[in-house]
């Protein structure tokens, strides 16, 4: 773990976060999530260099990187993703969730947790112990089916089979080729998302983790965290989000509370636990999931 940014303002702002954290100060705690806390779990992200945009960009011969999860490209060629699925969807569903979806379990178990709002669609929170009702998938889950155009529901199971006999599945209201639940660019956001946006504005801090913040609507969620509430960032690299939105994330104003940890989440939140002196309750935590 590391930061490209070891002044002492920054090092004073981790040490205040601690420090309300161990005084249980913080009680509505969101998360904000990315593909960067599964990448551990042996699932890629998007954009990194091995990651899914590479991977099918050149598998599929595409012209831009996210042409492959554009909702007209599917429907012109469902094939492309059911063949997708037959390589990923059963490997996602047996991971296990890393040490950031346990990390998330465990705030979630001493009931600090406000929301946890992430893009992902491999359902490893719910695997880490998190209640689902404090879940919000805003790109949807890989382990439920339906129709993207009537958005009628589809039962999950019959859709495997068929994904591996190599048949496409359609709907029988409006005929479009069905396929699990996970948001294409073109599509709109499930409205769970919608429903517990303002929890963002309740939350004292935020963790936003492995996200390069790039997909819209979901790279607002940290304009809209009060500005006297903590903003944390756990990634490899440091990312603002929204470029033409007020109260942006600002790692460098000493005067904001916006804190970069850069590194590995799964390092990163062990330090955090460390710090806190929850070793033992989070290891006692993370061994109901092994
Ligand atoms: P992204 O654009 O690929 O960004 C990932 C970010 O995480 C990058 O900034 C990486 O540097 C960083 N990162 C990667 N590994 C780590 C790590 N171990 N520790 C810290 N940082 C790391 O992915 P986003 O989530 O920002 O983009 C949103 C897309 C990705 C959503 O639509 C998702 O549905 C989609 N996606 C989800 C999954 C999944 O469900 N696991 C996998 C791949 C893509």
């Amino acid at each position: 773990m590391g930061n490209d940014d070891n002044s002492e303002p920054h090092q004073n702002k981790y040490e205040e976060i601690i420090n309300l954290l161990k005084t249980n100060q913080l009680k509505n705690i969101t998360f904000i999530t990315g593909a960067g806390i599964s990448t551990s779990a042996g699932i890629p992200d998007f954009r990194s260099p091995n990651g899914l945009f590479a991977q099918t960009q050149k598998k599929y011969n595409l012209s831009s990187p996210v042409q492959f999860f554009q909702i007209n490209l599917f429907y012109e060629h469902p094939e492309y993703f059911y063949d997708f699925c037959k390589n990923v969807e059963k490997q996602i569903n047996e991971c296990k969730p890393t040490k950031a979806h346990l990390f998330q379990g465990f705030l979630c178990k001493k009931g600090i947790v406000k929301r946890i709002f992430t893009q992902n669609v491999d359902g490893l929170e719910i695997k880490a112990g998190c209640p689902r009702e404090l879940c919000t998938f805003a790109h949807g889950r890989i382990d439920i089916a339906g129709c993207p155009e009537c958005l009628s529901d589809y039962d999950i199971e019959e859709l495997r089979q068929k994904i591996y006999k190599g048949e496409i599945a359609y709907c029988e209201e409006c005929n479009k080729p069905i396929k699990p639940k996970v948001v294409f660019y073109g599509e709109y956001l499930p409205s769970s998302y919608h429903d517990s946006f303002d929890d963002i504005t309740k939350t004292d801090c935020a963790f936003i983790m492995g996200t390069s913040l790039a997909v819209f609507p979901f790279y607002r969620l940290p304009c809209n965290i009060p500005k006297d509430s903590w903003r944390v960032l756990i990634n490899l690299e440091k990312v603002t989000g929204a470029i033409f939105t007020t109260n942006r994330l600002d790692f460098d104003n000493e005067y904001k509370k916006d804190c970069f940890i850069q590194g590995y989440t799964d390092e990163v939140v062990q330090k955090i636990v460390d710090d806190c002196e929850w070793t033992k309750e989070f290891n006692e935590y993370c061994s109901n999931f092994k």
